[in-house]
């Protein structure tokens, strides 16, 4: 399990000029965050696009990252999607092509029952031996994940963990308590990465840590050495990056600006997120300047 602690990148996918998957692209930028030090990365989720994507764009988005770092970094495949069918086909692409676990949030647009999402997650389960990873973001998706659900999950040796984007630093405590032992609890909002590992998580998955891997790694390390206040100046360092980074027309926009300004073109983020238009990019290239100070 230690492989899932500490710091994971949820990677944007890369798009070329016509907006099509950018195999090459996406080599590239996983070869940046290789080196950057961070432990993995989280392919297709939130900040990924999955859900924007195409069955078939989603499988060349992965087996890129995992050709590039599979054997370097710690690769989990976000598989979530509307129909189950779609999940369980990416979660076998995902085992065939070497990634090391699945995630994925409940399925998306109906208003589903316990029962429907924890059939969904079960069928992706079942239909490979890869660890599991239960994606909780309910200001998204809607669905309020309850403890006995979890439980009753985190029951079967496959289901490893959670990760957590809802902002309730209490329920990720009581998740991470009613996980049991050996149970992973992984932070989702980046704002509060430490406060997150304080109150029992055991790492973190975050989009914006693509723009700044070494202050998220400069907080995890401070926590685990035991200063707590210097991990916490780093945290209000990365707060005020990610109040800017918000003010722009859309985050990942705004990361993926970030990021071509350092050599690394993704591309812009697929509508309906919008790009950052021309009269931002003064704002973005400061932006960038501060992180890089
Ligand atoms: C992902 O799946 O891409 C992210 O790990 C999800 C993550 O929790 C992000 N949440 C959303 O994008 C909704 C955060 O990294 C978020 O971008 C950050 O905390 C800024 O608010």
């Amino acid at each position: 399990l230690e492989r899932f602690k500490g710091i994971t990148i949820a990677m944007y996918s890369s798009y070329n000029e016509a907006g099509d998957v950018d195999q090459k692209a996406a080599r590239q930028l996983a070869r940046y965050y290789a080196k950057s030090g961070v432990k993995g990365l989280y392919v297709g989720g939130s900040s990924g696009e999955g859900m924007l994507q195409s069955v078939e764009e989603r499988k060349q988005m992965l087996e890129a990252v995992v050709a590039e770092v599979g054997q370097e970094l710690t690769i989990i495949a976000h598989v979530g999607a509307a129909a189950t069918r779609d999940s369980v086909e990416l979660a076998r692409h995902a085992k065939a092509v070497g990634a090391h676990a699945v995630s994925a949030v409940p399925a998306i647009y109906y208003r589903l029952s316990p029962q429907s999402v924890e059939t969904h997650w079960q069928e992706i389960v079942d239909s490979t031996d890869l660890p599991f990873i239960i994606y909780h973001i309910p200001q998204t998706t809607g669905f309020q994940l309850s403890k006995s659900l979890l439980v009753k999950m985190a029951e079967q040796d496959k289901v490893i963990g959670v990760k957590i984007s809802a902002e309730s630093t209490f329920e990720l405590q009581q998740f991470k308590a009613a996980g049991g032992k050996d149970f992973l609890v992984l932070n989702g909002p980046d704002e509060q990465y430490l406060a997150g590992r304080s109150i029992g998580a055991d790492g973190g998955i975050g989009g914006t840590y693509g723009v700044m891997p070494e202050l998220f790694l400069k907080i995890e390390s401070c926590y685990v050495q035991g200063q707590v206040a210097e991990a916490q100046k780093w945290q209000f360092i990365v707060n005020e990056l990610i109040v800017e980074l918000l003010s722009l027309p859309s985050l990942y926009g705004a990361c993926k600006a970030i990021l071509k300004l350092r050599g690394y073109d993704t591309g812009e983020p697929r509508l309906p997120l919008l790009p950052i238009p021309a009269s931002e990019l003064k704002r973005v290239e400061d932006l960038n300047q501060r992180i890089l100070s």
